[in-house]
């Protein structure tokens, strides 16, 4: 079996991946995807016309798999069904597949947006205002969703914390929150400290100086 991840080891999704896969034990090579290298790119656009990253590609069954939350989803049915990053209670995943969306939709998109400001050179205050007040309201509601529980969902390490992970570490860089959230405090502290979150931070140390953070003021 070769699982290919094609990647950036600065970005965000592409770490919500690296988190699964080593969650799941599995063996797998890294790719770059070098958006500045016109061949490195064009080769990523014929494996994935949406140009998105990362794609998780499976020589043995031919697959190409686009989408992170759907490369999580794949890996649990066709390569490691007992790794439970899908609790197998319906409900339970319901409960995940909602708040990987949040983590997605309301942590990583806007927090993306703030930094893009600064690594595109934009000038969109209203943008980045609207971003930062999603940001906002995305941390108030995780710090009462999170109450109480170990991993997002509850005690089981799942999908949702693939998300979370990423999502939530940059996102304390560029509009921190533990100042008032003690609860997403504590639980970005616990992923800091899962062995695949830990592992997949120290690979990005060598790059982490390329991190544009938030625009100055
Ligand atoms: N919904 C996608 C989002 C992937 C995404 O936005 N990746 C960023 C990197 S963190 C990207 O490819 N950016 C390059 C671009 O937008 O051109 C997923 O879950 O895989």
């Amino acid at each position: 079996m070769t699982l290919i991840l094609h990647e950036h080891p600065l970005s965000s999704y592409c770490w919500k991946a690296k988190v699964a896969l080593y969650e799941t034990g599995l063996p797998f090579e890294t790719r770059l995807v070098a958006p500045y290298d016109p061949a490195s790119w064009e080769a990523h656009l014929a494996r994935w016309p949406l140009g998105k990253m990362p794609v998780l590609e499976d020589t043995d069954r031919g697959q190409v798999i686009p989408e992170t939350s759907v490369i999580i989803e794949y890996l649990q049915v066709f390569h490691a069904p007992s790794a439970g990053l899908i609790p197998s209670d319906p409900e339970t995943a319901l409960r995940v597949r909602m708040l990987d969306r949040v983590f997605d939709s309301y942590v990583m998109e806007p927090m993306s947006r703030v930094v893009a400001e600064n690594f595109r050179g934009g000038e969109d205050p209203v943008g980045v205002a609207q971003a930062d007040a999603l940001l906002k309201k995305a941390y108030d509601y995780l710090e009462g969703e999170l109450a109480g529980r170990t991993w997002a969902a509850g005690e089981a390490f799942t999908l949702a914390d693939c998300a979370a992970a990423p999502a939530l570490y940059y996102a304390d860089k560029v509009l921190p929150f533990r100042a008032g959230h003690p609860t997403l405090g504590a639980y970005l502290d616990r992923l800091e400290a899962r062995p695949s979150f830990a592992r997949t931070l120290e690979e990005a140390q060598p790059v982490w100086h390329m991190f544009p953070g938030r625009k100055a003021a």
